[in-house]
């Protein structure tokens, strides 16, 4: 069970079946216009690289039964969403409203939300002023959401598609380097009743950025490495195995931050929950080391 493996930033690509998202994504992709997609099946990914940052692009299938399946997952954990609204369709203004607003209630409040009024390039078009108007879109400035832009925007013409771009990823970028917290972290506890009390650390643990000195948090809990289990290189995680008396957990660190708040900050949580399993479960020990002896064979 892993509670916390996304390392890379998220940014969700909604709108309804037609808008232009795929198209989209591929301009962003390429700098081409490209006209012959197929209509999305569930959901791609897409990489986009730069610098020394990933970002994870998820182009959501805008058909109706994509739209309950999926967009409220992928939705609720990204760092950048955009709605997607092809302009030129007059016809479904109250069908995009309805889905706008539930975006707006999945999206995690310092999300960057960017809203397209795209196929700009077309002739027969709603104005901006209408779009705003049918779709309520003023109200945004009374939502919890920290920030909200709309672009006018054609993936033929390339308008406002680069813009949006740096508006996104800078903002996300700047986010991620001032919370280094919580991006580079799976924690995994040998126990799903665990979940949540972990999930409800690691909210926390977002909100605040002071971090305990390693060094001491080791000595205050004499916790020890397991020796037997030597720590274990998988994709960019360096895995080590925590014990502490009868209770064990995974720790995985980003290998390019070995030494650094990271580490402290998951040791942090790992004692958080420690002493949270104490007062509010009794855990079967025995269960714990039974998994912890068969995760051991895994590796
Ligand atoms: N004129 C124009 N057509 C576009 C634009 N973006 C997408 N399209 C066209 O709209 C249709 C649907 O695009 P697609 O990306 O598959 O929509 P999706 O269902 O939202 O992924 C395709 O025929 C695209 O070529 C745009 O900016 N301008
Ligand atoms: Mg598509």
């Amino acid at each position: 069970m892993s509670i916390k493996k996304k390392i890379h930033p998220l940014i969700a690509i909604t709108g309804l079946e037609k808008a232009g998202k795929t198209t989209f994504v591929h301009r962003l992709k390429t700098g081409e216009f490209r006209a012959d997609f197929h209509p999305t099946v569930g959901y791609d990914l897409s990489i986009i690289k730069e610098k020394d940052f990933r970002f994870d692009v998820v182009d959501l299938g805008g058909h109706q039964s994509f739209r309950s399946n999926f967009w409220e997952n992928f939705v609720s954990s990204c760092q950048g969403c955009i709605f997607v609204f092809d302009r030129s369709d007059k016809n479904r203004m109250e069908l995009v409203k309805e889905w706008l607003w539930k975006v707006e209630e999945w999206i995690p409040k310092d999300a960057n939300f960017a809203f397209f009024a795209n196929k700009s390039d077309l002739e027969d078009i709603l104005s901006l002023e209408n779009i705003v108007k049918q779709l309520d879109l003023t109200k945004f400035s009374e939502s919890p959401l920290k920030s909200f832009r709309v672009f006018e925007t054609s993936s033929l013409s390339g308008e406002n598609i680069q813009e949006c771009w740096t508006w996104l990823s800078q903002s996300i970028r700047r986010r991620m380097e001032a919370k280094p917290t919580i991006n580079i972290y799976a924690f995994e506890m040998l126990d799903e009743r665990l979940e949540p009390i972990v999930e409800e650390i690691l909210i926390e643990n977002e909100k605040k950025n002071d971090l305990l000195d390693v060094q001491q948090v080791f000595r205050a809990h004499s916790l020890k490495m397991i020796d037997s289990l030597p720590s274990i290189n998988i994709d960019n995680f360096v895995v080590h195995m925590l014990k502490k008396g009868d209770y064990y957990a995974i720790l995985y660190v980003d290998k390019d931050d070995e030494q650094s708040l990271a580490r402290e900050t998951g040791l942090t949580m790992f004692f958080e929950v420690l002493s949270r399993i104490k007062r509010e479960l009794k855990i079967d020990k025995e269960v714990i080391k039974n998994l912890a002896e068969s995760i051991k064979w895994e590796f």
